[in-house]
């Protein structure tokens, strides 16, 4: 049976959400997050080198990297479901999500995290300094990187209603936590109705909350 290695709140929510979806049994172990650095217990580094979730265990392989573990869980258990035909116009759009998501989605996503939550971190005296420096790092860098990455989900879910075509697929669970990310930090979501109407359909699968049962609430910082 696969083991699932969860951090609490984090990105491996989608592994349990696609574990739910394609009814598949597994056993969790779940990893708290610390409540003020917001880092993985170093319990994690002993199951992976990284020390980051998510991370499964399966037949003695530890796979680490969420696109990997979504590959892996659906060519080994996943009997065609939740991914287009290889190939094929939609399978090539499946491939292309599967890494935009952690390759160029989540990266403009963790600056304006670093940005945002920097200034609060430093010693007091130089606050106004970091506060104005990250500020206009955001302005300037940050922010026009997160509107041209969510004019292009809009645009993409304006074609079809998930990102891999007409059909929902394991490439919208890779892509959610870059949406809910987008939604709880950027600021600017209310300008895209597609996206927002994305968030909402996913978050009404049983799947996805029966992953939130187990693994925790998903609100990502
Ligand atoms: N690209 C990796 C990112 C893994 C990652 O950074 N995970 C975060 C959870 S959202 C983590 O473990 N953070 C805790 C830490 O770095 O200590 C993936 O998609 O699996």
């Amino acid at each position: 049976m696969i083991t699932v290695h969860h951090l609490t709140n984090s990105r491996s929510h989608r592994v349990l959400w696609l574990l739910e979806e394609l009814v598949l049994p597994y056993q969790l172990v779940v990893h708290q997050r610390d409540p003020r650095t917001l880092r993985a217990p170093m319990a994690l580094r002993a199951v992976h080198p990284l020390g980051k979730s998510p991370v499964i265990v399966d037949e003695g392989r530890v796979i680490a990297e969420s696109g990997a573990i979504i590959d892996y869980i659906l060519t080994r258990y996943g009997e065609g479901r939740l991914a287009p035909l290889a190939g094929s116009e939609d399978g090539l759009r499946f491939t292309h999500w599967l890494h935009h998501a952690e390759g160029s989605g989540m990266p403009p996503l963790l600056l304006k995290l670093i940005f945002r939550d920097l200034p609060a971190r430093v010693p007091f005296p130089i606050r106004p300094v970091a506060r104005a420096i990250t500020a206009a790092t955001q302005r300037v860098l940050v922010d026009p990187q997160l509107k041209l990455h969510a004019d292009y989900w809009e645009a993409e879910l304006g074609e079809c209603p998930w990102f891999a075509g007409r059909e929902f697929t394991a490439a919208d669970i890779q892509m959610s936590y870059p949406l809910e990310a987008f939604a709880a930090r950027a600021g600017m979501v209310d300008a895209y109705p597609n996206i927002l109407s994305f968030l909402a359909r996913i978050r009404a699968r049983p799947a996805y909350q029966r992953a939130i049962e187990r693994g925790g609430p998903l609100t990502p910082p």
